[in-house]
């Protein structure tokens, strides 16, 4: 089994920023077979800076025999703004759908909390067994909801986008995510591989999420101000959303 070690960014960042992120990686552990993914060299740990501030990017990567790639992020912007993004892409091999979660924490406040299972096959509709269990989670109570922009049509009906207002609404937030995660990963965990002719649609699927996310102007600001935008479009599609091959 592969050990996860607790990485020293973590320390410092908003603790919905740090559960989240625990969250996250004891899921992976508890369900998953780990072991460790190689992502382009340079770019595990990053260092720039923005409007005078530190960026500071620590990447996590693990792959499993039913995800090619289950990428970690923590980012912080100086004492001003912590990150925490989150994607599992599973092997073409399995019709899973692709978890991705997002948290941006300002000063005090966190802006923006958006998790979801997103569906890559050609209807775009979940596993029946991930919607059953879906719809008997209690719904959580969100004051702000935030409305996606035009570029995310790839999520799915169970996509939470939200203002979180308060440790209450925080706590909500965690407890969907790792509900979420329990459901994917456990299910994975026992998927069986499809036939080899349903890949070519998996593998569209992907290319499609993936293509969607580098429209993210937001993500991309941000990285291209502290690193410029040859930097950014290469980290945009290849560490956070490099599309899947053929195996
Ligand atoms: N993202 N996010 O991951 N993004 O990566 N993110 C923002 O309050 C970063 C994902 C998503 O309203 C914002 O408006 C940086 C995944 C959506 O137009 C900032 C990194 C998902 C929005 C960042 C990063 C995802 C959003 C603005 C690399 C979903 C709203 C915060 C570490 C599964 C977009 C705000 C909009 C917003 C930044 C979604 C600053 C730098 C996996 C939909």
């Amino acid at each position: 089994m592969l050990t996860i070690s607790t990485d020293p960014l973590r320390k410092q960042q908003h603790p919905l920023v740090r559960k989240l992120a625990d969250c996250i990686e004891s899921n992976w552990q508890r369900y998953l077979d780990l072991s460790p993914y190689q992502l382009p060299a340079e770019l595990g740990y990053v260092e720039g800076r923005l409007e005078g501030e530190k960026l500071t990017i620590e990447n996590r990567c693990y792959q499993t025999p039913q995800f090619r790639k289950m990428h970690l992020e923590l980012a912080k912007i100086g004492k001003k703004i912590d990150i925490l993004h989150c994607v599992m892409f599973p092997r073409p091999e399995y019709a899973l759908p692709i978890f991705g979660c997002d948290l941006v924490a300002g000063k005090g406040n966190i802006s923006a909390a958006i998790a979801d299972l997103s569906p890559v096959n050609s209807e775009r509709i979940l596993p029946e067994a991930y919607h059953q269990k879906l719809q008997a989670l209690p719904t959580p109570q969100f004051q702000e909801h935030r409305s996606l922009p035009a570029w995310a049509d790839i999520f799915s009906e169970f996509c939470l986008f939200v203002r979180p207002g308060s440790l209450e609404e925080e706590s909500q937030f965690l407890s969907w995510v790792d509900s979420l995660l329990q459901i994917h990963c456990s299910y994975a965990a026992n998927a069986l591989p499809v036939a080899t002719e349903q890949q070519a649609e998996i593998i569209a699927g992907q290319h499609y999420y993936c293509t969607k996310q580098q429209k993210n102007d937001k993500t991309r600001r941000v990285l291209e101000k502290a690193f410029g935008s040859e930097w950014a479009e290469r980290y945009m599609t290849s560490v956070l959303f490099d599309l899947p091959t053929s195996s």
